[in-house]
C-alpha cells in the first residue's frame, strides 16, 4: 500500500508550539525538542504551517521569500536538521505551500510595483479602473474589496486575502516555472510532501468574478504534478472551502495525477447560517453533522481519499465547539477523537487537540491578534453590530482560539516559553497540559495514542467500508466499519444527557476495543449511555 495511506498527521502552528530562545515565539529548534513527544503520540507525519520569511501580516501565509526561513523560527540549517531528526523517528515533514499569493514584500511584487514594464508585473493580476473605481465588486476573504489601487501606475491589483497578499497570476508561464523550481528546492530536501493552501483558487478568472474552481485550475495542477511532486515519493493535500463530493475527485482521484487528498470543511460550516458568513452563529444540529459525514464517507469514489480533521489554525477548538468544555471536557474530547479517527480517511490532529485544549475567550478587541477577526470587528461595527455581538462571534469562531501557545506544563507560561509569549497563554494551564496528560492514564492524550495504534494494527480502520447507522437519531452518532473479516461498531452518545438504546434483539455482550468509559464490555441489547459515552466493539 502507498505509504501515505497509513498516515496520521500532526499539524504544528510553529509560532505557538515551542519557544527555545526565550523570545516568546515558537521556533524550529523548539519543534525538534518535542519530536520525541510526537513519537510517543505515534504520528508519522507533521504538517508544518509556514516558517518562511514573511512580514507576518497573516502569520506566515504571506511569504516574502519561499526559500528562506524566517529568522524568528531559525535558520535553514535548523530546518534541515528538523527534517533529518524527524526522519530518524519515522516522521515526515509536510510543508505548507502558499502559491495562490505572495507577500507584497516579495521581490517579485516589489519589482512589479516599481516598474510597470518589468517582467514581474504580469506575475500578478492588474486591471485598469472602471469608471474611476475598482474593476468589479469582488470581495476579499478578510472584508472589503479584493482590489487595491496602486497610485503610481493608476491600476488595481487583486488580493483575495489581505492587501499585503497579492494574488499570483497563474496564467503567466514563467511565474509557474519559478514556483515549480521553488517547490523542487523543497522536494530535494527530502520532505514528505505539501499541504497546498487555498488550492482551488489558482485557476481564477477575476473578470468573470470566478475565484474557486476556475476553468484552467486542473490544467495547472496537472502541470504542477508533472513538474514537481509527481517525480517524488511524497504526499499532497489541498485545501478548499468550496469542495463538494462531485469536485473532490477532480483534485484527488487516483490516476488524475493531481493531488492525493483534499481538506473539505462542510462539517465545520454547519454551525453558521447558510448563505451568510461564519460569524452568523447557529446551533449545531447533530443530524445535519451526521448527514455531512455520511455524504463524504460514502459519496465519493473509493479511489478518492478523504482527510479527517476537526480543527486547524483557522477554526475554533473542537472540544469548545462540538464538544462540551465546561462539564464534560475529557469525555467529549475523547468522543470526538474516537468518532473521527475510525472513519475512512487520513486523520489530522491539530496541536493541543490531543490534550483537549480549549478556546480562549477575550473581552476586548485589543486582545485580538488575527487579521481576520480584526478586520471583521471594524466591518461589523460599521454595519451596526454591537461590540458585545462581535466579541461573542470572535470568541466562538475566531482563529485566535486555536493559536494560543501549546500547553506543555503547569508553569507560568505553560512550558511554552520562559520569556513573554507572543500571545496570551490560556488560563486553564494548570488543568490542561502535556505533563499532566502523560501522567494520567485516563487523559485525552492516551485515547489519541490508542487510536493511532489501532489504525496501525487493524486494517479495517483503513479499508473497512463505512456504514452510517441511526441517521435520524437526535443524540446518537453510530456507524460500522466492515471489511471481509471484521466488523467494528462505533457508538457515541453525542449529547449531555443519559441516553438509552438497543442495538440487538437478543442479549449480546461484546468486549470493548476502545471507549471513554471504564466498562470492559457492553450489552448491545440494553445500552444505557452517560453523557458523551462512546465505545467501539467488534461485532
Ligand atoms: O485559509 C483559507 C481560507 O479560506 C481562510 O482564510 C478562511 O477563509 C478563513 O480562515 C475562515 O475563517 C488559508 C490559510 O489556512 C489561512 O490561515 C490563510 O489566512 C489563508 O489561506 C490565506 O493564505
Ligand atoms: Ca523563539
Amino acid at each position: 500500500m502507498t505509504w501515505w495511506k497509513n498516515l496520521v498527521v500532526y499539524q504544528i502552528y510553529p509560532r505557538s508550539f515551542q519557544d527555545s530562545n526565550r523570545d516568546g515565539i515558537g521556533d524550529i529548534p523548539g519543534i525538534i525538542k518535542r519530536l520525541d513527544y510526537l513519537q510517543t503520540l505515534g504520528v508519522n507525519a507533521v504538517w508544518l504551517s509556514p516558517v518562511y520569511e514573511s512580514p507576518n501580516d497573516d502569520n506566515g501565509y504571506d511569504i516574502s521569500n519561499y526559500e528562506a526561513i524566517h529568522p524568528e523560527y531559525g535558520t535553514m540549517d535548523d530546518m534541515n536538521n528538523l527534517i533529518a531528526e524527524a526522519d530518524k523517528r519515522n516522521i515526515r515533514i509536510i510543508m505548507d505551500q502558499v502559491v495562490n499569493h505572495t507577500s507584497d514584500e516579495h521581490p517579485w511584487f516589489q519589482e512589479a510595483i516599481r516598474d510597470k514594464t518589468s517582467k514581474y508585473r504580469d506575475y500578478y493580476i492588474w486591471r485598469d479602473p472602471v469608471n474611476g473605481r475598482e474593476p468589479n465588486d469582488l470581495k476579499s476573504a478578510f472584508g472589503g474589496s479584493a482590489w487595491e489601487y496602486d497610485e503610481k501606475s493608476g491600476q488595481y491589483y487583486l488580493h483575495i486575502f489581505s492587501r499585503k497578499q497579492p494574488d499570483l497570476n497563474w496564467e503567466n508561464k514563467e511565474m509557474r516555472q519559478d514556483i515549480y523550481k521553488m517547490m523542487n528546492f523543497w522536494l530535494d530536501k527530502g520532505i514528505g510532501g505539501f499541504r497546498m493552501d487555498v488550492i482551488d483558487l489558482l485557476g481564477k478568472d477575476p473578470d468573470q468574478k470566478i475565484t474557486g474552481n476556475g476553468p484552467k485550475l486542473h490544467d495547472f495542477l496537472k502541470e504542477m504534478h508533472q513538474k514537481t511532486f509527481g517525480n517524488y515519493d511524497v504526499m499532497t493535500v489541498g485545501e478548499s472551502w468550496v469542495l463538494t463530493p462531485e469536485t473532490a475527485p477532480l483534485f484527488a482521484d487516483e490516476g488524475r495525477n493531481e493531488l492525493n487528498m483534499m481538506f473539505q470543511f462542510e462539517h465545520l460550516m454547519i454551525d453558521e447560517l447558510p448563505e451568510t458568513s461564519k460569524w452568523d452563529l447557529k446551533k449545531l444540529d447533530l443530524i445535519e453533522l451526521k448527514q455531512v459525514f455520511n455524504k463524504w464517507q460514502t459519496g465519493i469514489p473509493d479511489t478518492t481519499s478523504n482527510s479527517l480533521f476537526w480543527d486547524n489554525h483557522d477554526t475554533p477548538r473542537i472540544v469548545s465547539r462540538y464538544g462540551n468544555d465546561k462539564k464534560y471536557r475529557v469525555e467529549s474530547a475523547k468522543m470526538l477523537a474516537i468518532l473521527l479517527h475510525l472513519m475512512k480517511g487520513t486523520p489530522y490532529i491539530y496541536q493541543g487537540e490531543e490534550i483537549g485544549m480549549t478556546n480562549l475567550a477575550i473581552n476586548h478587541i485589543s486582545e485580538v491578534q488575527d487579521i481576520e477577526s480584526y478586520r471583521l470587528y471594524h466591518e461589523k461595527l460599521a454595519q451596526g453590530w454591537t461590540e458585545e455581538q462581535i466579541i461573542e462571534a470572535i470568541n466562538t469562531k475566531g482563529r485566535d482560539n486555536a493559536r494560543t501557545p501549546m500547553q506543555w506544563a503547569d508553569s507560568a507560561k505553560g512550558g511554552f516559553t520562559t520569556g513573554t509569549p507572543w500571545m496570551k497563554v490560556n488560563s486553564n494551564i494548570q488543568e490542561i497540559n502535556v505533563e499532566e496528560a502523560l501522567k494520567d492514564e485516563n487523559s485525552v492524550f492516551y485515547t489519541y495514542q490508542k487510536l493511532i495504534q489501532l489504525r496501525k494494527e487493524h486494517t479495517v480502520v483503513i479499508d473497512g467500508e463505512f456504514k452510517m447507522m441511526l441517521l435520524d437519531h437526535p443524540k446518537i452518532f453510530a456507524y460500522e466499519r466492515q471489511n471481509s473479516d471484521t466488523t467494528w461498531l462505533i457508538v457515541a452518545n453525542f449529547s449531555d444527557q443519559e441516553t438509552k438504546l438497543s442495538l440487538s434483539d437478543k442479549e449480546q455482550i461484546v468486549e470493548v476495543i476502545i471507549s471513554n468509559s471504564d466498562k470492559k464490555a457492553y450489552n448491545l441489547k440494553e445500552l444505557n449511555l452517560s453523557p458523551y459515552e462512546t465505545f467501539v466493539v467488534e461485532k
